[in-house]
């Protein structure tokens, strides 16, 4: 086999964000090796020659060609061991658990995850480490430092490698392996939860809508919703993944979900309503008539893990990133677990949970997980809330009330600002910044502020320190707001704002939430001067 060294010149804007690379699908395809660059430099930091990795995407558009490039690349690289979804899909939670199972060197996931698809929409790359969660950002400034002076990648000259058969083939030194990519995932699902008892909740005629919003988790939906627990045909819905994700925007909110948020609210609505993003790795709950609030869904899914299969043994501890409500807080506290804050993004965690520190942990962006892999989880955590009803034969929005007259009710909402111009939202970040020593004991619309300062965070495991990770105003009553830039944008940028509010009175806690934290977002609005600097009246999208 001949093998290729072409020159190649370094870009400037390679950086991994919150969760790896992502830009225009237009940026990966007109800009002359940008991919290669970004695989190249990532395999001369693991050091390709002899290792193992796991390859799969979400199915978005430019998902086949690049996987291979990169099949190519591992191949001119002598990779020992590429092991790859067919057809070239694995969601994200299910590359984590084939990382793990076969115990590989890590995997590449081709996803910008919850971002557009299409040629106008957005592609990506993640890069996990072997332990099967999101690299550290030891390794991806590794990575971006190498993207910086790369000036030749290495590629197989081949014809393509056929993906649609599940079959083991060697080219050079490097065995491809095709793998089912459903399989292994949907077999942990079934040791972890009661698969039974949910089997009998589908059979008393339980309704389940999930929307797979023409992404990734498509067949592992039907697998496992309509295949092993017997839910009706038709139960998944979108079910086929496509290039653009059929022109929707594959995040699972009430924005972006809305077609299954209005079913969900109209008279014909589920029992369940349920959807997850682009790579599998998000979810979103609704009862009839309900939404479920994703800081209140991790913290109540950790509440009742003494009913599942496989959580059954004690908890050491739990964690959540820093702008998550404290929902998980009060659950924490009440079981005595260990309870640990961390900044947004997934890779976090992971060090907790290798060192056996947490079991299950949480972001309020629609991201629940535990350390049966190192990825948060979109189907796991929809299983999840099936074997709390089929156990508890409650409804949706009956155990969301019980765990607030138990524990009290977060109030919760976030607004973003999406496509702001990239130099007003940093003027506004930094005037904020400039601003938080002189915050302290300020009234702001009759509410008073208790502290404000910068998020920082040391890993208690590596020691890895990560800062200014976003700014936080406490105030007296006990409300928090939190603003932050988002790392996985493509687009100008993202402003996000955090509010939050706990309420322990039972009579307080029928209120609309965004009237409940009325006052709170007009003082958050006035103090960070959003509107007068970024010109924004309104955000894109409210959760
Ligand atoms: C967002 C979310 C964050 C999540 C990240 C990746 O990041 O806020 O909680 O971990 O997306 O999720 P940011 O920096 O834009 O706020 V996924 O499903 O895109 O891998
Ligand atoms: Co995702």
């Amino acid at each position: 086999m001949q093998i290729e060294t072409i020159s190649t010149k370094p870009y400037s804007d390679q950086k991994p964000g919150t969760s790896g690379l992502r830009k225009k699908t237009k940026v990966f395809i007109e800009q002359n090796n940008y991919l290669q660059n970004f695989i190249q430099s990532l395999f001369n930091v693991i050091q390709i020659k002899g290792k193992r990795l796991v390859l799969g995407g979400d199915g978005r558009f430019y998902n086949s060609e690049s996987i291979q490039i990169i099949l190519k690349m591992a191949i001119a690289g002598e990779a020992k061991q590429i092991i790859v979804g067919q057809n070239g899909y694995l969601s994200t939670p299910a590359a984590s658990v084939e990382i793990r199972k076969n115990k590989t060197d890590g995997g590449i996931i081709l996803s910008a995850s919850h971002n557009p698809g299409g040629i106008n929409g957005d592609f990506g790359i993640k890069f996990d480490g072997k332990n099967g969660a999101p690299a550290p950002e030891s390794v991806t400034n590794a990575i971006y430092e190498q993207t910086q002076k790369i000036d030749s990648y290495k590629i197989a000259k081949m014809p393509d490698i056929d993906l649609m058969k599940i079959k083991t083939k060697t080219f050079g030194k490097t065995e491809v392996m095709i793998i089912d990519p459903v399989k292994n995932y949907a077999d942990l699902m079934e040791k972890l939860f009661d698969f039974k008892a949910i089997r009998t909740l589908f059979k008393n005629g339980f309704s389940l809508r999930y929307d797979a919003l023409n992404a990734v988790t498509g067949p592992y939906a039907k697998e496992i919703f309509e295949n092993r627990l017997g839910a009706p045909k038709g139960t998944v819905t979108n079910g086929i993944p496509l290039p653009d994700f059929g022109g929707g925007h594959p995040d699972p909110n009430l924005t972006y979900a809305k077609k299954l948020v209005d079913f969900m609210y109209s008279n014909k609505a589920s029992d369940m309503g349920a959807a997850s993003d682009g790579d599998g790795d998000r979810n979103m709950v609704l009862g009839k008539k309900f939404f479920v609030n994703p800081s209140d869904s991790i913290a109540i899914l950790a509440s009742y893990a003494d009913i599942t299969k496989g959580y059954k043994k004690s908890i050491s501890g739990v964690a959540r990133s820093m702008p998550t409500s404290r929902a998980l807080d009060l659950v924490a506290k009440a079981n005595g677990w260990d309870m640990y804050e961390v900044p947004t993004g997934w890779k976090f965690f992971g060090s907790l949970m290798d060192a056996n520190r947490i079991v299950f942990c949480g972001e309020e962006s629609f991201g629940a997980g535990s350390n049966h892999i190192r990825e948060k989880d979109g189907l796991w955590a929809i299983l999840f809330w099936l074997n709390i009803l089929a156990k508890t034969g409650l409804s949706v929005e009956q155990v969301v009330k019980n765990f607030w007259a138990t524990y009290g009710r977060c109030y919760y909402s976030r607004y973003d600002f999406e496509g702001v111009d990239a130099n007003a939202a940093k003027q506004m970040m930094d005037g904020l910044i400039k601003k938080l020593p002189e915050l302290k004991g300020k009234t702001v619309d009759g509410l008073i502020i208790k502290k404000a300062d910068e998020f920082s965070y040391k890993d208690p495991v590596t020691k890895e320190k990560s800062l200014h990770q976003g700014i936080r105003i406490f105030f007296k009553s006990g409300e928090r707001v939190i603003f932050r830039m988002s790392g996985t944008g493509t687009q100008g940028a993202t402003i996000r704002i955090y509010f939050e509010k706990l309420v322990k009175k039972p009579q307080q806690m029928e209120l609309d939430t965004q009237k409940a934290l009325a006052k709170l977002i007009k003082a958050a609005l006035k103090i960070s001067r959003l509107s007068q600097i970024t010109g924004r009246k309104e955000p894109s999208v409210i959760t």
